[in-house]
């Protein structure tokens, strides 16, 4: 089953259509993020069946994503670029607080709001021939999709920086290590990784993925203090819940499997 809407088709995989493929359509534009396809991914993710446990984007063709679409880029003055900054800014919150955990498959150019809509996501997994970069600097403007809270929280602010100010590309190496992705697999397979993944995390507790998901990021945001009656608070809710009870009863019956040596 797969629904298209514009440049994104949407397709439910797995026996219950628990995890949710959401794919960029756009390859003759290297899957560019124009106006119709930012609304379009919100609109995938505010709208995700309730069978989905857990979703994969990826983009079609050699590219993850070309960032945003520059041929849009006209003459908006001030207010209207505010406007389209926080469009984005709602879509791609959609992605990082659905309802859901988000994996994102990188292969090719994850470039401009491409890396910006990647930092959304909750894990990255990452093909050979991925490389990042933000051209935004050297094309007198500025990320607008997030991408100056969230980029920073996955490599710092010292290496956003150099790249916004010098152009610098990172393979898919130095992705891997810097923490733009937290996965590297051989050309190609970053897709059936990142299916992978999702079909692991659609069997967790819906709970516990969403404590992940919205609680954990905002305790990382709060003072020490604050943080830890939070966390009191969401891990109470969460042990409480029937299915954590029946998963720990599983596991002190024999029933349910050891952690395994990495
Ligand atoms: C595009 C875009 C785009 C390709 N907007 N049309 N992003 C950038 O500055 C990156 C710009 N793109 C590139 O550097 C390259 O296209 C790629 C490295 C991604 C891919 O190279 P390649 O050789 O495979 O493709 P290509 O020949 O450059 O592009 C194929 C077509 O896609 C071509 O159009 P055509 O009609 O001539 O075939 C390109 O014009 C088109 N295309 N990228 C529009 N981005 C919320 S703020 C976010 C701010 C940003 O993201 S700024 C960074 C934008």
């Amino acid at each position: 089953m797969a629904s298209k809407k514009q440049d994104l088709t949407v397709e439910l995989r797995g026996k219950k259509k628990e995890v949710a493929l959401v794919r960029l359509t756009r390859p003759a534009k290297r899957n560019a993020l124009s106006d119709g396809l930012i609304y379009a991914l919100r609109d995938a993710f505010q709208n995700l069946p309730a069978s989905v446990r857990a979703a994969v984007i990826d983009g079609e063709g050699e590219h993850f994503c070309a960032g945003l679409d520059l041929s849009e880029l006209k003459e908006r003055d001030a207010g209207q670029g505010v406007f389209h900054s926080r469009t984005w800014h709602t879509a791609l919150d959609a992605v990082q607080y659905g309802p859901v955990p988000v994996i994102a498959a990188l292969h090719g150019a994850v470039v401009g709001g491409g890396l910006e809509l990647a930092s959304s996501a909750h894990i990255r997994v990452a093909d050979a021939t991925t490389f990042y970069a933000l051209p935004e600097g050297t094309r007198g403007i500025f990320v607008g999709g997030g991408g100056s809270v969230r980029i920073p929280k996955l490599i710092g602010v010292a290496r956003m920086t150099d790249m916004m100010l010098t152009g610098r590309v990172y393979n898919a190496e130095d992705g891997e290590r810097l923490g733009l992705a937290q996965y590297l697999v051989p050309e190609g397979q970053a897709l059936d990784k990142a299916l992978a993944l999702a079909e692991r995390i659609a069997q967790n507790a819906p709970l516990t993925n969403y404590a992940l998901t919205h609680a954990l990021p905002r305790i990382a945001e709060q003072p020490a203090d604050h943080g830890f009656m939070t966390e009191a608070l969401i891990s109470a809710i969460a042990q409480a819940a029937p299915e954590a009870k029946a998963r720990v009863r599983a596991f002190l019956e024999g029933k349910a499997a050891k952690v395994q040596k990495g």
